[in-house]
């Protein structure tokens, strides 16, 4: 089994403490910084636009986590600055040429990954896996932070790591998004997941501090 790793999804964080929280993510030694990227026809929702991506880029410090959730990854995925060491997802769902796209996040130093909606039956990813460095299972529909996990994923997160180890694939990474709270992020790592996106049900929740909260889920997910 690969670490757990954690990536916060900037959705979800204030925008009037980004320093503080910027700070404290560069302290806990944060993986990547979730960024989801919405263009309200592949989901109903608008989100993280280029010029926000760009000022977290020079105030982070840290790796990026790229989540196209967009009708036209090819189209749209230029305007942000890709760099190695970041993962960047797109859809199975719209990707007519998915080969390609992956290929072109590879050539730019980035890690590709695949996202499947909850609806999404893994097996579209077989003849793909040698150019994915992770899976990202959407544990929600998405478009909107602050929704319940849909319970079958857990079965979907415990199939696809069966599948991609029986098959060799220990290294290919399953990242899931959507209602990772502390209490369903133990059931998605015994299930077989590598790296949590945290957001509005754990890490930048009321219940505690940022800092606190992530000691929290690291503990969590490292016992
Ligand atoms: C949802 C998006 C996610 C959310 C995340 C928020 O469409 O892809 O990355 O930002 O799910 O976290 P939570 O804990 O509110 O579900
Ligand atoms: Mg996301």
């Amino acid at each position: 089994m690969l670490t757990p790793k954690l990536s916060p999804s900037m959705m979800c964080a204030d925008i009037f403490k980004l320093q503080e929280t910027l700070d404290v993510f560069r302290e806990q030694k944060i993986e990547w910084l979730h960024m989801d990227v919405m263009d309200g026809h592949f989901v109903p929702n608008l989100a993280i636009g280029t010029d926000y991506v760009k000022m977290l880029r020079q105030r982070a410090g840290l790796p990026f986590d790229i989540h196209f959730m967009v009708q036209d990854p090819m189209a749209l995925m230029p305007l942000f600055e890709i760099r190695a060491g970041d993962l960047v997802s797109v859809h199975a769902e719209n990707a007519v040429h998915l080969q390609r796209t992956l290929a072109w996040i590879r050539a730019r130093g980035a890690k590709p990954l695949v996202a499947l909606n909850p609806a999404t039956p893994v097996f579209v990813l077989e003849d793909v896996l040698e150019d994915v460095d992770g899976i990202l299972v959407m544990t929600v529909n998405p478009g909107f932070a602050g929704q319940e996990m849909i319970p079958q994923s857990l079965k979907k997160i415990g199939r696809l790591r069966k599948w991609l180890d029986n098959a060799g694939y220990q290294r290919i990474m399953i990242e899931v998004d959507g209602n990772v709270s502390f209490q369903n992020a133990v059931k998605m790592r015994k299930a077989g997941a590598d790296v949590f996106v945290c957001g509005s049900s754990s890490v930048f929740s009321g219940g505690g501090t940022l800092r606190a909260n992530i000691m929290k889920m690291r503990g969590i997910l490292e016992d």
